[in-house]
């Protein structure tokens, strides 16, 4: 082998590839959306059982919010506008926000 050959690292560095943000869908109580129909979206749209769906809705309703899902970006923001437009539909203030996890 010629002195002056360059060898290369035997060992080809990978690219860490990074782990996608995952986010939350938050439902927020207010005083004006019926409890039932807050029920109904979450069933809807997160397909939540009836008990999951009132459990989640009741926690909300006593604590201020309560997180739906975590989930991808995209998904987490497709779903709290669709459940954000149900309610508008319907004319009821309810609201969902989406926010990165930790
Ligand atoms: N607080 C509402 C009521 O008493 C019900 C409600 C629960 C609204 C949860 C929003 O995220 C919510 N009618």
């Amino acid at each position: 082998m010629a002195e002056d050959t360059v060898l290369a690292p035997k060992t080809k560095l990978k690219p860490k590839l990074e782990r996608p943000k995952l986010y939350k869908v938050i439902l927020l109580n207010d005083d004006y959306t019926p409890r039932g129909f807050v029920t109904m979206v979450l069933k809807a749209v997160f397909r939540m059982s009836e008990e999951t769906g009132l459990r989640v809705m009741m926690t909300a309703h006593r604590l201020g919010s309560c997180v739906v899902v975590v989930c991808a970006k995209d998904i987490a923001e497709t779903k709290a506008k669709e459940a954000v437009d149900l309610a508008k539909e319907a004319g009821y203030p309810l609201m969902f926000t989406t926010e990165p996890e930790e």
